[in-house]
């Protein structure tokens, strides 16, 4: 074995392996479950896992066994003693993967129905419905009368209910850390449903190749205690009714004349054709990866399809750098909480 003097090479390799599991980030990971749905898939994939490790252990033990007992010894030239079928191994190994089944069947059926309950649990709970568009995604909150873009608001420990749907192609809602991952279908209604247990931001992810920046189709769960999510509700809900405070900002005009409001709903105005940017000033990315900043939002603004390939907002270069910071001052200003 020649080879194996080269074997070393492998090890930056192993390394590698070993560094790249490490990836990803806090809360955007379903080996850190924040949830009881996101609990069970842990769960569930660590049964599978102790058993995929028993059945290779149990195997390849008595596959070196047998490799090395009765191989075949110096001098020793008599033909093997030939045998042929054997009914107790066979009962053997036809019952110990039944009886494997049967310990992965039960909890998988039992959780099945679990994750499909969807029914909505106690009077004031909240259900959002979730539209995916190629990039981004919209949250109506239809009880409530507000819609919402990118950032999906919701209370801590209590069963909030999705209804999914797409605006054009399909699209795949996963909040790993939260829950297990729904499609988005076309003209289809699908149910989720998810308990946050912690106050804190989950990251999403769009999960069904979708275009050309599916990758950059992020979204966040912002999971507040009840009160700061009441605040939160009866914040947008002030901005829906009215709307005066933001009309009268300076930087509000150069928003309506560049036709920003025909896309944009901010409050009460304005259509879902882009995200509600009611509550813009608290979003830290903006387009759901650019980091917030003037000089990302101004480029934005400027040629959106540099930055996102193929997504339905039009470019601005012809705003004017005075209509830019007041433009940029009002999208600041947005904001519904304290
Ligand atoms: C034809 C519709 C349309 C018009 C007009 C339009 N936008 Fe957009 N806008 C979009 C769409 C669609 C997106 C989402 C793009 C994506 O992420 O895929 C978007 C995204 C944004 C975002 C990022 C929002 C977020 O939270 O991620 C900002 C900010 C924004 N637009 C500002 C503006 C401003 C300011 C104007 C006017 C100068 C404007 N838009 C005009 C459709 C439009
Ligand atoms: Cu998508």
């Amino acid at each position: 074995m020649r080879n194996w003097k080269n074997a070393w090479r492998l090890l930056p390799l192993s390394f590698l392996v070993f560094i790249m599991t490490g990836c990803g980030e806090a809360n955007l990971t379903a080996l850190d479950p924040k949830g009881p749905q996101a609990q069970w898939i842990y769960d569930n994939m660590m049964l599978s896992l102790f058993v995929m490790i028993f059945v290779a252990a149990f195997v390849f033990a008595i596959f070196f066994i047998i490799l090395i007992k009765f191989r075949r010894k110096p001098g020793d030239d008599a033909y093997p003693k030939q045998v042929h079928g054997s009914t107790t191994l066979e009962i053997i190994w036809t019952a110990i993967p039944i009886l494997l089944l049967a310990v992965l069947a039960v909890p998988t059926i039992t959780g099945t129905f679990m994750m499909a309950d969807t029914e909505p649990e106690g009077e004031n709970s909240v259900h959002i419905k979730v539209t995916g568009h190629q990039f981004w995604w919209q949250f109506d909150y239809e009880d409530e009368g507000f819609t919402a873009g990118q950032d999906v608001y919701i209370p801590v420990g209590e069963k909030v209910t999705f209804e999914l749907h797409s605006n054009d192609v399909i699209h795949a809602f996963w909040v790993p850390a939260l829950a297990g991952k729904v499609d988005n279908v076309p003209g289809v209604t699908n149910h989720l449903w998810m308990v946050a247990e912690e106050p804190g931001i989950y990251k999403g992810k769009c999960t069904e190749l979708c275009g050309p920046e599916h990758a950059l189709m992020d979204f966040k769960v912002v999971a507040l205690d009840r009160p700061e999510y009441d605040a939160w509700v009866e914040g947008m809900q002030a901005k829906a009714e009215d709307n005066s405070e933001v009309v009268a900002h300076e930087g509000y005009a150069v928003f309506e004349n560049n036709g920003c409001i025909g896309c944009h709903a901010i409050g009460g105005m304005g259509t879902a054709a882009g995200p509600a940017l009611t509550n813009f000033g608290e979003r830290t990315v903006v387009a759901g990866y650019l980091e917030n900043t003037d000089e990302n939002l101004e480029a934005w603004i400027r040629d959106p399809e540099s930055l996102k390939q193929g997504n339905n907002m039009p470019s601005f270069p012809q705003i004017s750098d005075e209509d830019m910071t007041a433009l940029i001052a009002f999208l600041r200003s947005l904001n519904v909480q304290e």
